[in-house]
């Protein structure tokens, strides 16, 4: 049996091979995989050498960490020789696994970014503004206004065959380079969105295959982006800076001679426009085809009609003096740090081809994916040179089958395309993106066939982590809205939605939806690189913010007059480490991040002495788009503090256990003292007898139980208030963002899986399922975005791809399925197979690809027993619950469980059995 193991998935920093990081001590990552029962790693080997063959040949000159008696396979923290810019990483990994067997992985690679300041030979460079005024008239004919993307260019000689060749490269902008005619990525969108007051992204591309002996040609295509382009909803551009938008890049050759070329940006670069007439997220991007400039970025190009690049400064940091007291920004002389990014990179992800074309007004041909998702559409097409083909994009339709578009404020998310008129042309836009499941084309006399316009789904590109489907169709489409929820909106940040002019990193928003996102796909890089941005956006008095990266508010970023230190959006920044730690056993995050933590808690504590949070609630957004029953005029300002103050509680708990986790004992009394003050005088404010609270609401029920504010006898009862009030609305949730969470979950912890299991399957408004029978393929905003009786919900803040309310893909997965997590072992080590089987469904199963390796729950009801299929990843190990009474006889593999050699019973608890299972794949039943 030991052939079929293996070890795969070898990662640095969560990422596949990557390239020009900046961490010194990168973490390491394999998954063992392996049929084998009982498989287990007990001793690992980590090789780091420079070149492949030193690696083969076990020369290792960077790094062997010798045998190390451990079944460690995740965050194993390179301890070699001190890592410089540039080194190339070669490494590979050897176990021992529990029969004295050993496997060795394939090698796998990172490599060293540009680590120092200085490591950056080239300058900053712009173009000359006469550049647009040049053109104006071009540019006028086109309706354009500023935003224009410009070209730059420089050719160079390579005088022999080349070894290595890398490019790193930056802007303040979008950038685009190519390299003799290609380009030098499929990325997008680069760099992507950080704090750009605190730090800018760059990136390192391998272009060996790019670069010849002889002349060659470096060019690039410079955007707006968030740099300069529109953000959220304000109505200036350049929040970060000035329009003008510049790049630095540099390219390093390695000659076989053992020579080295550099090129970079300066002054002898030459620039000019191009084809893209203007570009910007929010509104589009118009593209004149005529403008194209054939071989503008290859060697031996006319550039004599290109102006020279402009040299211009480098960006500096600026000092957030934007507290709550002050809310001021100071620039200062500090370069701004450029950094390595991250996480994976935007790409094109999945295309989508249309489902039907009709005709709706004059000759507008609207088009449909069938599906909601952030992207662009690429078309190819032919006509007369000047053709100007418009295309518009939109969520829904109007009750006529015309384009709706009203709910995306003042996001034009209009392009256009101008044709050249020579044949075949094929078109996509470069520097913008647009939420929408309908596209509107105008300007052609025919519909464009089906075949020839194609949905480009665009994304963070974070692999994919879980699967589910059980035995109702509707719940099927109901988790598939939560993954393109997901997918529509994990783009650089965790946006809050893709279409409308707002697609901000809305921190409530990802918390509630962070759990589900970690069983959809892999995001712990994603989260790794926004908790900087978090962290980047906290104030000088420890306030977090509500979005990060941070929106500058006209002066007033965070603290009490802008977004910041909003209850449930704030703890963020306590909650993201936190479940990193969880869910991928990653201490490092809590560490780094462990004083911007401190500091938001030391602010609550500080501005709310009495153990209540009711001072300083910034926005105090409360259980936001909760539904009437939840916000009578009555409870409404008084549930916001009892959420305010839940939440504190939560954070406190939070930060005992991460204490407690860092040996931070001192730290970890603290934190436990404060959040027993804080439970305290929840209970003094708001417990009534019983178990029943003051504030009677669903979401405030919630919270007091998933946060662990009662006592514990009082737990059963109060559960029972929140089923009452449920029963009450006709067995209907009416919790908002903040409750829907925790709805599912803590009613399944309470003893109502049954409720859980009704809530998931009612169709009728307002439910999970009412959008999807009236046909959402992602999840809305709100649940009453659209009914029937009323249409369409104000325009004014309704998107219908919104992930919050999707947060119940956390429970499809954890306790529909049953793969939990074990606190005591981060990172699914060991874990739980639990599912609560509920309602009619005959069957569900998931899969979720740990950090350790594939997790898989399946249960099945037959007419005399109950089946349930694990699979257990090699080296991990996990307590199995199987629903059945006492005194049943529970089957492995047809078996009797007590006689297994594998399975060790661990209990009953009146309902499940419990049982310690190794590695492997086993079903459990009941004899017939
Ligand atoms: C709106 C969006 C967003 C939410 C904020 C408070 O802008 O619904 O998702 O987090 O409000």
């Amino acid at each position: 049996m030991s052939d079929t193991s293996r070890l795969t998935h070898l990662r640095c920093e969560y990422l596949k091979n990557p390239l020009g990081i900046d961490e010194l001590q990168p973490r390491l990552s394999w998954i063992f995989e392996s049929s084998r029962r009982g498989a287990r790693q007990v001793a690992y080997r980590v090789i780091v050498a420079s070149t492949p063959e030193q690696l083969a040949a076990g020369d290792t000159d960077m790094w062997d960490s010798g045998r190390v008696e451990s079944d460690q396979s995740s965050h194993i923290e390179y301890d070699g020789t001190r890592r410089r810019s540039r080194d190339v990483c070669y490494w590979q990994v050897s176990i021992w696994d529990e029969l004295g067997n050993v496997l060795t992985s394939e090698p796998g690679v990172w490599t060293m970014g540009l680590l120092k300041q200085q490591d950056w030979v080239g300058k900053w460079i712009t173009y000359d503004p006469k550049i647009i005024e040049r053109d104006a008239e071009a540019l006028q004919a086109t309706e354009l206004q500023p935003g224009t993307p410009v070209l730059f260019r420089r050719s160079f000689e390579v005088p022999s065959i080349v070894r290595r060749a890398t490019l790193y490269a930056t802007a303040r902008g979008l950038i685009e380079p190519r390299l003799n005619g290609q380009a030098v990525t499929d990325d997008k969108f680069i760099p992507e969105w950080t704090d750009y007051h605190k730090r800018l992204h760059y990136r390192t591309f391998d272009v060996t295959n790019h670069v010849l002996q002889g002349e060659n040609a470096l060019a690039v295509t410079l955007g707006d982006g968030w740099w300069s382009g529109y953000i959220g909803w304000q109505e200036t551009r350049a929040p970060y800076g000035t329009m003008q938008n510049s790049v630095q890049m540099q390219l390093e050759v390695e000659l076989e001679t053992g020579k080295f070329v550099q090129i970079s940006t300066d002054h002898n670069w030459k620039c000019d426009t191009g084809p893209i007439l203007f570009s910007d997220f929010m509104m589009g991007e118009t593209y004149d085809a005529r403008r194209e400039q054939a071989g503008w970025d290859l060697p031996g190009f006319d550039e004599s009609r290109w102006l020279d690049a402009v040299e211009t400064p480098p960006p500096c940091e600026r000092i957030p003096e934007f507290g709550f007291s002050n809310n001021q920004k100071r620039e200062t002389n500090q370069p701004l740090p450029l950094v390595a990014q991250p996480s994976e990179p935007v790409r094109v992800v999945e295309a989508l081809a249309p489902m039907s074309v009709h005709t709706a007004a004059r000759d507008a041909c609207i088009y449909d994916f069938g599906q909601n998702f952030a992207g662009y559409v690429e078309i190819t097409l032919s006509g007369p040179a000047g053709t100007r083909v418009q295309l518009r994009h939109g969520e829904r339709l109007n009750p006529d089958g015309t384009l709706y578009t009203e709910n995306l404020r003042r996001a034009k998310a209009t392009d256009v395309y101008i044709l050249k008129g020579e044949g075949t042309e094929v078109w996509r836009p470069s520097f913008t993106f647009h939420g929408f499941q309908y596209l509107e084309l105008t300007g052609l006399n025919e519909p464009l066939p089906l075949a020839q316009v194609r949905g480009c789904v665009v994304m963070s590109a974070t692999p994919s982590g879980g699967d589910f489907e059980c035995s109702h169709p509707l719940v099927n489409r109901l988790w598939k809205n939560t993954m393109w929820g997901q997918k529509g909106n994990f783009l650089s940040v965790p946006t809050d939605c893709p279409q409308r002019d707002e697609r901000l990193g809305w921190m409530g928003d990802a918390q509630i939806f962070m759990r589900t996102a970690t069983y959809n796909m892999d995001v712990a890089a994603f989260f790794t690189k926004w908790m900087t941005d978090v962290a980047d956006s906290q104030d000088v008095d420890g306030i977090f913010p509500d979005v990060a990266p941070r929106l500058d508010e006209g002066g007033n970023f965070i603290g009490l007059d802008g977004l910041g230190g909003g209850a449930g959006w704030a703890d963020a920044g306590v909650i993201v480490p936190w479940t990193m730690w969880r869910v991928y056993g990653d201490r490092r995050i809590v560490e780094r991040h462990w004083q911007s933590m401190v500091r938001w808690l030391d602010w609550l504590e500080r501005t709310n002495p009495e153990g209540i949070r009711c001072n300083h609630l910034g926005n105090n957004y409360g259980d936001w788009l909760c539904i009437p029953a939840d916000t009578t005029f009555r409870t409404h300002s008084e549930m916001k503090t009892l959420l305010a103050t839940a939440y504190w509680a939560h954070d406190a708990s939070i930060m005992a256990e991460l204490a407690q986790m860092l040996g931070r004992t001192t730290e970890a009394e603290r934190f436990e003292e404060m959040e027993a003050c804080v439970r305290d005088a929840f209970q003094d404010k708001w417990l009534a007898e019983g178990g029943r609270l003051v504030v009677e609401t669903q979401t405030a029920y919630l919270l007091a139980l998933a946060f662990d504010l009662l006592p514990e006898h009082v737990r059963g009862q109060a559960a029972e208030h929140l089923v009452r009030l449920i029963a009450k609305e006709g067995w209907h949730l009416s919790t908002g963002f903040i409750g829907i969470k925790e709805l599912n979950p803590t009613l399944t912890l309470t003893g109502h899986a049954d409720v859980a299991g009704r809530l998931l399957c009612n169709e009728d408004y307002p439910s999970w399922l009412y959008p999807v029978v009236h046909g959402a393929t992602t999840i809305w905003e709100r649940w009453n975005g659209w009914t029937a009786e009323e249409g369409f919900f104000d325009p004014q803040m309704n998107s219908f791809n919104h992930y919050s309310l999707g947060s119940v893909g956390e429970w499809l997965y954890r306790h529909l399925a049953g793969i939990e997590l074990d606190p005591a072992h981060p990172g699914f080590k060991r874990f739980v197979i639990k599912p609560y089987p509920t309602g009619d469904l005959e069957y569900a199963r998931a899969s979720y690809r740990s950090i350790h390796g594939t997790i898989e729950s399946s249960w099945q009801r037959l007419e005399d027993r109950f089946k349930l299929n694990v699979r257990i990843p090699a080296n991990t190990e996990a307590t199995v619950c199987y629903p059945c009474p006492p005194e049943a006889a529970v089957l492995e593999g047809g078996l009797p469980a007590n006689e297994s050699k594998w399975i060790r019973m661990l209990g009953h608890d009146g309902q499940y059995v419990a049982f310690s299972v190794p590695s492997g794949t086993y079903e459990f039943s009941t004899a017939d």
